[in-house]
């Protein structure tokens, strides 16, 4: 893959999650941009390890690694006792599925996962197989980017205006490869429909300034951080058409959880006149979570917020708040971008017809 080869530029050079060499391979996200490493992992107890620590995250990244984690699980269950693997193999689960509350994929991937193993045919190798499966959802995951990098692109097409603002990181950092919000704007950008994005910089992980910004640099797309407080100047600036985020969970009326600070942009967009998108996999909706108020929000340590990089920076005896997600209501989401179609002003009845379309 060359991402800037000079007469096909593909805007898409950055893979987070690998199977190499009889292991998963992790770009380590707790260290970039300014580090690039990686880490070689296998068992599923550092799996879950590195989905709490952050060294991978993203919706989607976080199911796929789950889904190589559960072949981890699978090779050292057959190893210690080939006999009761699959009793062995329980308590690997239920640690991948302890690792992080909030994005709905890290459930689906581990239900789907298991789900397999239920179905292997007798006289299977379980390794391969499972490994086979957790492979054809990465792929299945880097495709569905793509196609909603098309449609998603055709709305940022009509915006009539040459830059778009996201929050967090969508891209392909946090997905099987490609991104889900960023995405579309790699999508968009490779079609000259707009020029320019504006990133937050997303305290306190700093997901935008230094995951996003530098997907973006990596290839070749112009980029400007912001603190998330110049967002509503931003958009009075007039030079927004469109917010496009990424998304953790999606509840069956359409309120999505997102990073914290999400739900005030969106706020700010309605103020403004701009548009809001959502893009996300339907492996990120959630059927079973009737709204928003279903949805767990993950809280994180405190020392996130009171400090950086390690080094405190707020007072000492200070407290913090830090919720890592929020929800923005449905009604002020625009658009939402799946690979099986959008769903424009969603509702209970239009995500349920969605869901119901293969
Ligand atoms: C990630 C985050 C991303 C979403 C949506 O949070 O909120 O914006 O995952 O993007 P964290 P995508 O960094 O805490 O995991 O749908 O591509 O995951």
């Amino acid at each position: 893959m060359n991402p800037l080869d000079a007469k096909q530029p593909s805007y898409d050079s950055v893979r987070a999650v690998q199977w190499l060499d009889a292991k998963l391979r992790l770009l380590d996200q707790r260290v970039l941009p300014h580090t690039v490493s990686y880490l070689d992992i296998d068992s599923a107890s550092d799996t879950a390890a590195a989905i709490r620590d952050m060294v991978v995250r993203g919706a989607p990244a976080i199911g796929i690694t789950a889904a190589y984690g559960v072949v981890l699980a699978v090779r050292q269950a057959l190893t210690h006792d080939p006999q009761n693997w699959q009793t062995r193999l329980q308590a690997d689960i239920e640690t991948l599925a302890a690792s992080r509350p909030t994005a709905v994929n890290l459930f689906w991937a581990l239900k789907h996962m298991q789900s397999c193993i239920a179905q292997l045919p007798a006289g299977t190798d379980p390794v391969n197989a499972l490994l086979a499966e957790a492979q054809r959802l990465h792929q299945e995951d880097i495709a569905a980017n793509q196609r909603m990098g098309e449609l998603g692109a055709a709305f940022l097409q009509q915006g009539g205006k040459d830059c778009a603002l996201t929050h967090c990181n969508s891209g392909a950092l946090a997905t099987g490869g490609y991104g889900t919000g960023l995405g579309v704007i790699r999508s968009a950008y490779a079609k000259g429909y707009i020029r320019h994005v504006f990133a937050d910089e997303t305290r306190p992980w700093l997901q935008g300034s230094r995951l996003t910004a530098w997907e973006l640099v990596e290839e070749g797309i112009p980029v400007s951080v912001i603190c998330e407080g110049a967002a509503a100047s931003l958009m009075r600036e007039g030079r927004i058409g469109w917010v496009v985020v990424g998304a953790d969970r999606i509840a069956a009326n359409g309120d999505t959880a997102n990073k914290v600070g999400t739900y005030g942009l969106a706020i700010m967009a309605r103020h403004h006149g701009l548009r809001f998108m959502v893009v996300a996999p339907t492996a990120t909706i959630d059927m079973q979570a009737a709204d928003g108020r279903a949805i767990p929000i993950e809280q994180r340590d405190a020392s996130e917020v009171l400090g950086l990089g390690g080094k405190t920076i707020a007072a000492n005896g200070a407290q913090a708040w830090n919720p890592s997600f929020d929800v923005t209501p449905a009604e002020l989401i625009d658009v939402i971008v799946t690979e099986r179609g959008v769903v424009e002003k969603p509702t209970t009845a239009a995500m349920a017809q969605l869901m119901a379309g293969q």
